[in-house]
């Protein structure tokens, strides 16, 4: 109660760092910057001074902080009506179900609010499917998943990973996956032997374990076994998806369809909660009414949020400037032959180094010296630093952003 008063005093970003780490939990481990303002590339900390974002909110922020066109949507929508259960049909959830099909090319949609609830939706279609049209015997159904997979953080998707950190101290998991290493068709191939595998779920680039890019043609050719095996192709391409990597969808680098697609994250721009799982009537109507859902999912404001999100996506050729920029940094960065930079890897504007740690700097360190120069990213993995400003970057603010990475290297 008293905390109230103080919190309208307080200025410095350390006075609201000690509060939240007095009162909430400790379950993350952030820079020590605390953020109140953001608009396009930047973000503003409570004592005034601005960073250009290189995170993007885990690439939930493709289409900038604060797009015009987005809040306008939800200020209108939320003046309207917000939300009204599925019990009842509501007009922007009918709209929104016809745009994004037809945006992406499927039957259907199903709705759900995050990335992990998108997952879980996309697990729980595929088992469906495995038991009433690929005669899958009852709970036989098993879903191949891929080492260092990141899909959420609900028991049964840390059920399916293999970070230790994701997992200790979380048991009893939930049994049905079989793991395989990441862009590996041998191991995929055997594996798809077993005729009660369901379907194959895969980050067509993997985020947190460091922005990992497949082999080339990797996801071509596990796509044409998963349909060789009638193996639903199950892509997570929540950070991935909505132009990140410099297509519309990641998979799209190799020209692929996925069985079911799930998005999440940039999805509303990073305003609002929305996800979604798209895929066929075969798929999608295995599911009946009752057997899944979600107050949220579906509402009048992600909807009406989404297909703004969409929209803008489109308008501002946001994947196009994301292939160009991409390739751009890429090269500047490349073109440094830094020490400390081991390795450069990435597609469009979604990018890590991998930093020498050998002199006793490590990426933690480069991290608070860029953020002291004005530009925020984190640390993945360790000695991995990932670089995925908003897609609604310019040439010469990517430009400056080199100079300030640079420079952070020097120092
Ligand atoms: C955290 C990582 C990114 C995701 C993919 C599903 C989800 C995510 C491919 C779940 C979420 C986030 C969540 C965030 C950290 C983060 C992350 F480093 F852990 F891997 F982005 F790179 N599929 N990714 O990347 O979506 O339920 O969170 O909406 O702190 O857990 P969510």
């Amino acid at each position: 109660m008293s905390n109230t008063t103080s919190t309208a005093v307080m200025q410095s970003n350390a006075a609201y760092i000690e509060l939240e780490e007095h009162h909430s939990a400790h379950n993350y481990h952030p820079l020590p910057v605390v953020l109140e303002r953001g608009e396009g590339v930047f973000v503003w900390d409570v004592e005034g001074k601005r960073y250009f974002d290189f995170l993007s909110a885990y690439s939930a922020v493709n289409q900038g902080h604060c797009h015009p066109r987005i809040i306008n949507a939800l200020i209108e929508q939320a003046k309207r009506i917000t939300l009204t259960s599925r019990a009842f049909h509501n007009s922007e959830f009918a709209n929104f179900s016809a745009y994004i099909t037809q945006y992406f090319g499927y039957d259907r949609v199903l709705p759900m609010n995050t990335g992990a609830e998108g997952v879980e939706t996309a697990i729980k279609l595929c088992r469906k499917w495995a038991y009433q049209k690929k005669g899958i015997p009852q709970n036989d159904a098993l879903i191949v998943v891929c080492d260092q997979n990141f899909h959420g953080r609900t028991i049964s998707i840390v059920s399916a990973s293999t970070d230790p950190d994701s997992r200790r101290d979380f048991g009893p998991f939930t049994p049905g996956f079989l793991v395989i290493p990441y862009s590996d068709t041998h191991a995929l191939a055997e594996a798809l032997k077993n005729p009660n595998i369901a379907g194959f779920l895969i980050e067509p680039m993997q985020g947190e374990a460091g922005v990992n890019v497949p082999d080339e043609g990797f996801l071509a050719e596990a796509a044409a076994l998963c349909k060789k095996h009638n193996v639903l192709f199950i892509a997570d391409e929540i950070q991935t998806g909505i132009a990140r990597t410099g297509k519309l969808l990641a998979c799209d680098h190799e020209g692929v369809k996925p069985d079911l697609l799930i998005l999440g994250k940039a999805l509303s721009g990073g305003v609002y909660p929305v996800s979604a799982v798209l895929s066929s009537d075969e798929v999608m109507l295995c599911i009946k009414p009752g057997e899944h859902g979600s107050t949220f999912g579906g509402n009048p404001l992600a909807c009406h949020v989404a297909r703004e999100a969409l929209e803008v996506i489109k308008d501002e050729k946001l994947a196009e400037n994301a292939e160009r920029l991409g390739q751009m940094l890429r090269n500047k960065l490349r073109g440094m032959n830094h020490p400390k930079i081991k390795l450069v890897r990435g597609k469009g504007l979604l990018n890590a180094i991998v930093i020498n740690e050998n002199d006793g700097v490590s990426a933690w360190d480069i991290c608070i010296r860029m953020m002291e120069r004005g530009l925020l990213a984190k640390p993945t993995h360790g000695n991995i630093i990932r670089f995925a400003p908003p897609l609604v970057i310019n040439e010469t603010q990517l430009l400056e952003c080199v100079s300030i990475i640079e420079a952070s290297l020097n120092a």
